[in-house]
């Protein structure tokens, strides 16, 4: 395996507030590494509690009384427009940036940029779409009643390390379309991309203020976010249990929150299916982005007349997959994001293979160098397994048989999560029964992984509060005022 890499494109490391790129107050940094060698990549400023003082200071005065407070719809249209546009410009530099930073394979990081700045698009059509309705009166006289629906105001956004760059536009892409003011911490493993992103938007011509973008530790920079009482609203991606800390933060005061949490998605093959499709599709449920989806098809259900025959494709893919560094030509599976990622699923999958399990295939590193985890398929664990239960994170699937396709909508809600799930069968009516019978946000149908920027996203459960995207994501970054005018 090569340690020779890509050298990092030229991008500004240092916090964005009101407009500059700035060092933090204790002049404090933190290094970003390549997780393919382990290698640091380059120092970024880190974010003390004082700095999210200033940028929420410099979000509160842009969204009160700065350019950004009197921009129009169209003007917002226009930027984030723009923003999108050079994204695509800079497609490259971007997924390079990505790629090294998370590990993600090269091809996977550009798909990343095209998602981005397709979510960065879709909401600039909206920022000129949103609007109140006029209710009529039940009360004798003249009245005049209708609903706005005006921006919160500033917008705490705290975004995990699998895909740094897509995370970013969820979050920005709604709440500058609706005019708030953004202040976005970047998970302290991938920082890079949100920064370089940071300074596009100011190319873009978005006023000073109104987006900061300030790396850091989680719960000093993260937890001062959630905290600050003059944050109106906080937004986070990423672990169940961080979404406990925000939530009892954002308490203080009662700021707004919504949460994309956790997975442990169902993947269910009925014996009826197009097995090669199928076999497939359970593959890029699992493996894409090393594991690392928040969606990820993590509990294979197989009817059991043909248990052995998708297990067994689908371990075969999962053998040939080409583990590599994400810049290397060819590589297939990049590393895990971080040393502390592949402890996490190493420990897990031990747990489970003490607790009964069996690797089909994988179950271990892969080299001494950089953070690679093999395609790992395990079968003969129990429900209740830790392996079943809890969220791995990483290139881990549990493939359990069942025998009762009626009953398996059913059957597969035995988790906290309900995030995603997956169908796979011929039969319409069986697909769309189950659809209806599982608990979770998103439900593919003969398609895993499959997204629109127009499609609302998030989870049932202890998968979170609220949707992100399509017109539901509005929702999240806009207040609702009821006006009632006596004639
Ligand atoms: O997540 P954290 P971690 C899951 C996945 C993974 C596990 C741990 O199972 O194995 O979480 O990953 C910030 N106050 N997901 O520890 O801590 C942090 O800096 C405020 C699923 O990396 O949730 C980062 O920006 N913020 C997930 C962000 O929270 C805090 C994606 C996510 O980190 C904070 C990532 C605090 N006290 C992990 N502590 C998904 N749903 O997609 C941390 N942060």
């Amino acid at each position: 395996m090569t340690t020779t890499r890509p050298r990092l494109p030229s991008i500004p490391t240092k916090l964005l507030i009101d407009g500059d790129f700035v060092d933090a107050r204790s002049a404090a940094t933190f290094d970003s590494h390549d997780p393919a060698t382990g290698e640091v990549l380059v120092a970024v400023a880190e974010a003390g509690a004082e700095d999210v003082d200033r940028a929420v200071a410099a979000a509160r005065r842009a969204f009160e009384d700065g350019p950004w407070s009197r921009t129009l719809p169209a003007d917002r249209e226009r930027m984030l427009w723009r923003l999108a546009e050079l994204v695509e410009a800079h497609a490259d530099e971007l997924a390079l940036i990505e790629s090294l930073d998370n590990g993600k394979p090269l091809p996977d990081a550009l798909g990343d940029v095209a998602e981005a700045a397709a979510t960065l698009r879709y909401y600039a059509g909206w920022a000129t779409k949103i609007t109140g309705r006029t209710v009529a009166m039940n009360r004798p006289g003249d009245w005049h009643a209708y609903t706005l629906r005006q921006p919160l105001g500033v917008v705490g956004q705290i975004v995990p390390w699998n895909f740094p760059l897509i995370m970013t536009s969820w979050k920005i892409g709604p709440a500058l379309a609706a005019g708030n003011a953004v202040v976005l911490k970047p998970a302290e493993q991938t920082p890079l991309s949100a920064l370089r992103l940071g300074e596009l938007a100011l190319e873009a011509g978005f006023p000073p203020g109104a987006l900061n973008v300030i790396p850091g530790d989680g719960p000093v920079a993260g937890g001062s976010l959630a905290a600050h009482p003059d944050v109106d609203k906080i937004a986070f991606t990423g672990s169940t249990e961080t979404g406990r800390l925000i939530v009892r933060a954002a308490l203080g005061n009662f700021k707004k929150v919504s949460l994309e949490l956790g997975g442990k998605s169902p993947n269910i093959v009925l014996a009826d299916a197009d097995l090669k499709e199928a076999t497939g599709g359970a593959a890029v449920a699992i493996f894409s982005n090393q594991g690392e989806v928040c969606t990820a098809g993590s509990r294979l259900y197989v009817e059991r007349a043909v248990f052995d025959e998708v297990v067994g494709g689908l371990a075969e893919r999962a053998a040939a997959i080409r583990l590599g560094p994400g810049t290397e030509d060819g590589s297939q599976m990049g590393p895990l994001v971080s040393a502390e990622q592949l402890d996490r699923v190493s420990g897990l999958v031990a747990r489970g293979v003490e607790q009964g399990a069996t690797a089909v295939t994988g179950g271990r590193r892969r080299g001494e160098v950089g953070y690679f985890y093999e395609p790992t398929v395990l079968t003969g664990m129990s429900e209740d397994s830790v392996v079943v239960q809890q969220e791995i994170f990483g290139p881990v699937v549990v493939a359990i048989p069942f025998d009762r396709p009626e009953e398996i909508g059913r059957a597969v809600n035995n988790t906290d999560f309900g995030l995603a799930a997956g169908i796979w069968t011929r039969d319409v009516s069986r697909a769309h029964r189950i659809a209806a019978a599982v608990k979770a946000g998103t439900v593919y149908v003969n398609t895993y992984h499959t997204g629109d920027p127009g499609l609302p996203f998030g989870g049932y459960k202890q998968s979170g509060w609220g949707r992100e995207l399509g017109e539901e994501g509005l929702d999240l970054y806009t207040e609702v005022k009821s006006v009632v005018v006596k004639l």
